[in-house]
């Protein structure tokens, strides 16, 4: 062998070793894509907020301390109370569970109307006027939940 074809091929060795590596190089220079997925939210839907069941009463129009019930009845959930008083002397509607804690109260009101949500689980309340005497006059009754 000659020792001039040697020397000729060891820079054509290293130069495709290289040129290799700069070839896999390119590869390995893949932008990482960062998809970023946009999760909805689904929005609560609020229509079951609204009450699904109404209760109504009434204060004696003529102005006599009474309501219109003594019972009412209502299935545990969500209730909304109607109160009219188209008399001039004010009533109001305070409901009590069992324990005595007060659930919901309306405004005192004479000559309209108005009308309370709340919560209630089965079992007994009761209502009555808060204003002094009329409880005891006979403005109360039981709320009875199933
Ligand atoms: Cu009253």
């Amino acid at each position: 062998m000659k020792p001039t074809l040697k020397f000729m091929a060891i820079p054509l060795a290293v130069g495709a070793l290289v040129f290799a590596g700069c070839g896999s190089d390119d590869s390995s220079d893949d932008s990482t894509s960062t998809e970023t997925t946009t999760t909805q939210t689904q929005p609560a839907d609020n229509s079951e907020a609204a009450a699904s069941q109404v209760l109504s009463l009434a204060a004696d129009p003529d102005g006599q301390l009474a309501y219109d019930k003594t019972e009412l009845t209502a299935k545990a959930g969500k209730v909304r109370l109607d109160f009219t008083n188209e008399s001039s002397v004010g009533h109001d509607v305070v409901i009590e569970d069992s324990s005595g804690n007060e659930v919901a109260a309306t405004d005192i009101i004479s000559g309209q109307s108005t009308s309370i949500d709340f919560d209630v689980k089965p079992g007994k309340y009761t209502f009555y006027c808060s204003l002094p005497g009329h409880e005891a006059a006979g403005m109360k009754g039981t709320l009875t939940v199933n």
